[in-house]
């Protein structure tokens, strides 16, 4: 893997990478000597490149590290820190361990079962971001504000293509999300137009850690190419027929910008994708998807809605009504894995609250 196109030159020191006290206390035992803390700055399958102090380099796994883990929360993601050993005169870094997370942020991979993807760890705030028109969704809001919670991050949202809609609609979209969200920090930006993102970069305090995180095709790679004062990374256009993006970004890296602060870009995630069941759902069904557009109201689910596009093509023989129904039918089940999975964190939660208060209880 090359070099990221946001490698820069000059010294920094492990602070300015946000490794504090926290971290020092923490040093994974036992500590191997020639083994330096590191931050985990890029992941591609299972190449990284780190950072430290003198500069980037890729790394390695371990054997023993490769052979101890036993599932992918076990492994390196972006934003960790790791203790390496340099080989080759810095050429290549061996990973030995990894430090404890302070935030991680996951998701749970689509399919049926219940495993986690790692996002990033280590993130300060978590930019919740969304495109002002087509991909507005105060209910998605809602399912990224519990994963930043459930991360130890803070959220804030950002409202992107603010050039596409009238001020008074961004207005109307901001006062729907303070009443969703009451107390969330949220800006609107353009890419187009460079609105408010002078004032995002202002947002970026040294030595924090910002991730992006949202929908493919909201724009966060065109808001990292702006704030990184380079265009170099990547950035695709979005599909006519339902805005929604290709999937541009495919890798998550974190990048220094020049006040300091690092922020780390991630691919979009498929709305169901994000905690759901199937990727494939959209796929699968893309003439209905691009029917579904033409619904009256955004939110149609489809059942009973005046102006429905999908109700119409059933009734007019135009779309096949078992394929409508399965269509409906998955994307319920999809629903249902959302909630079922907040509900279990939530019960988790309340779960480790009650041995707390009953191992009080036995000390009184
Ligand atoms: N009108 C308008 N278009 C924008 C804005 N920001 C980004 N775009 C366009 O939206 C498309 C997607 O932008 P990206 O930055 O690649 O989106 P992304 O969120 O990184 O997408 P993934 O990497 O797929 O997750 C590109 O064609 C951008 O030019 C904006 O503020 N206004
Ligand atoms: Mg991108
Ligand atoms: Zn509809």
């Amino acid at each position: 893997m090359a070099s990221a196109p946001g490698s820069q030159k000059i010294t920094l020191s492990l602070e300015a990478l946000g490794f504090d006290a926290w971290f020092r206390d923490r040093q994974p035992e036992p500590r191997l000597p020639g083994c330096a803390p590191v931050r985990v700055t890029a992941v591609d399958r299972d190449r990284y490149l780190v950072r430290d102090a003198v500069g980037e380099i890729p790394a390695e796994l371990s054997g023993a590290f490769r052979f101890a883990a036993e599932s992918s929360a076990d492994l390196p993601c972006v934003g960790d820190w790791a203790s390496v050993e340099f080989h080759n005169d810095r050429g290549l870094a061996i990973l030995h361990d990894l430090f404890p997370r302070k935030s991680l942020l996951q998701r749970k991979t689509p399919g049926r079962q219940i495993d986690y993807q790692l996002v990033a760890a280590n993130v300060d705030v978590a930019f919740l971001v969304q495109s002002c028109d087509a991909d507005f969704s105060l209910r998605r809001l809602e399912r990224y504000m519990a994963m930043a919670h459930e991360a130890r991050t803070e959220p804030r949202m950002l409202l992107t293509k603010g050039d596409l809609l009238t001020l008074a609609e961004i207005e109307q979209r901001i006062a729907a999300v303070r009443q969703t969200a009451p107390g969330l920090a949220i800006l609107a930006v353009s890419n187009k137009t460079g609105a408010g993102l002078e004032e995002l970069g202002r947002m970026l305090e040294a030595g924090r850690t910002y991730c992006l995180l949202g929908s493919s095709g909201v724009g966060k790679t065109t808001i990292l190419n702006h704030l990184a004062g380079r265009g170099s990374f990547a950035t695709g256009p979005v599909r006519d027929y339902d805005g929604k993006g290709r999937h541009t970004t495919a890798r998550r890296q974190l990048i220094m910008l020049d006040g300091g602060a690092m922020l780390i870009d991630t691919p979009g995630m498929r709305e169901l994708g994000a905690i759901g069941m199937s990727d494939g759902i959209d796929e699968s069904f893309a003439d209905i998807v691009a029917l579904a557009a033409g619904c009256r109201f955004a939110d149609c689910t489809h059942t009973q809605e005046a102006g429905c596009a999908l109700l119409a093509a059933v009734e007019c023989g135009a779309l096949d009504r078992a394929r409508y129904e399965n269509y409906l039918q998955l994307t319920r089940e999809s629903a249902y894995h959302e909630m079922s999975y907040l509900e279990r964190r939530k019960k988790d939660r309340e779960f480790g609250r009650m041995i707390k208060s009953a191992m009080k209880h036995r000390k009184e």
